[in-house]
């Protein structure tokens, strides 16, 4: 018998400021009944997936920034969705705004969570890659303000058996699916597949000269290629559409390790793609091109975790 996995990604459209958790929740409800109608065992939903996309807002006030976190997973709000996805034997990967007290410090994470078939969780990870800026750029159109609200996460990148047939899943959350790094030790892992969520906004504050098509064929172009450089199943879930006015991206995702989009997302509304990957089609890379063991060479890519911006060092 092949190892297979039904998984759904679930695409979010916007959520505006004033939405409620529990409007949020019943959205997500919603659609993890949609992905158990069509048989899915794993439902994929997007990065910070309980509220607006809050960094693009300067606060000064940490109590307001607070609302937007969790203090405890699952929360009240949350209960809901983790019951329903107990009593129909659903994994999930959910985002959130992770509030924590660890060693009688008060720390704030953009994380995600892998949780189980039984309603457990197994797996946290903590994002690692933040992008944007730390301090106000007033005559920006909106900010990028992770590198603010959030310390940058210490649990690495991992993976975790699941499933019936313990199949190996990662997780890592947006701004790192640009990153080969990010894949390549998940890969050096064992991972089989790995699921991320993102907020990209359509078009670049920092270079608003590029068009808004290249943001779509950049995020195509990463998972695709750590699809088929690690041999791996990928599944990206998008919230997407016009949140308080400001645009996100769609392209939500399902990537074969042949490194094709093999289901997709068509709207930047709440939206279910689902996919029946086939666990032992990668498997055919793992072995040829892209066996670790036999091919690469870790003595010639010590830069890459002893240096980390450019130095210019012509060998000439
Ligand atoms: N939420 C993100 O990490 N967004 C980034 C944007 C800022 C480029 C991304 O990589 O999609």
């Amino acid at each position: 018998m092949s190892r297979r996995l039904k998984v759904s990604a679930a695409q979010l459209g916007p959520i505006h400021r004033a939405d409620s958790r529990k409007s949020v929740v019943a959205r997500l409800v919603e659609m993890l009944k949609e992905a158990d109608s069509r048989g899915s065992k794993f439902v994929v939903f997007p990065e910070l997936a309980l509220t607006t996309f809050f960094p693009r807002w300067w606060m000064e006030d940490q109590a307001e920034v607070d609302k937007y976190f969790e203090a405890q997973m699952p929360s009240p709000e949350t209960l809901p969705l983790f019951e329903l996805a107990r009593s129909k034997g659903i994994g999930f990967y959910l985002g959130y705004a992770e509030l924590t007290e660890e060693e009688g410090k008060t720390r704030r994470f953009n994380t995600s969570i892998l949780v189980g078939p039984d309603g457990r969780t197994v797996g946290k990870y903590r994002k690692v890659h933040l992008p944007g800026h730390a301090e106000h750029r007033p005559a920006s159109p909106y900010q990028h303000l992770e590198k603010k609200y959030f310390e940058v996460g210490d649990l690495g990148f991992n993976v975790w058996k699941m499933f019936k047939d313990d199949i190996i899943v990662g997780q890592c959350i947006c701004n790192d699916r640009r990153w080969p790094e990010t894949f390549r030790v998940m890969g050096l892992k064992g991972a089989e597949m790995v699921v991320l969520g993102y907020n990209t906004p359509t078009d670049n504050v920092y270079a608003p000269k590029e068009p808004p098509y290249l943001r779509v064929f950049h995020h195509n172009l990463s998972i695709q290629a750590a699809a088929y450089q690690n041999g791996i199943w990928v599944v990206a879930t998008a919230k997407a559409g016009k949140e308080d006015g400001f645009w996100l991206h769609g392209g939500t995702a399902i990537v074969a390790p042949t490194g094709e989009i093999v289901a997709k997302s068509n709207t930047e509304e709440d939206e279910v793609v689902s996919y029946d990957c086939d666990m032992e089609l990668g498997e055919y890379i793992r072995n040829t091109t892209f066996n670790f063991a036999k091919h690469r060479r870790p003595e010639h890519y010590k830069l890459i975790v002893e240096r980390t911006g450019v130095k210019v060092e012509p060998s000439n």
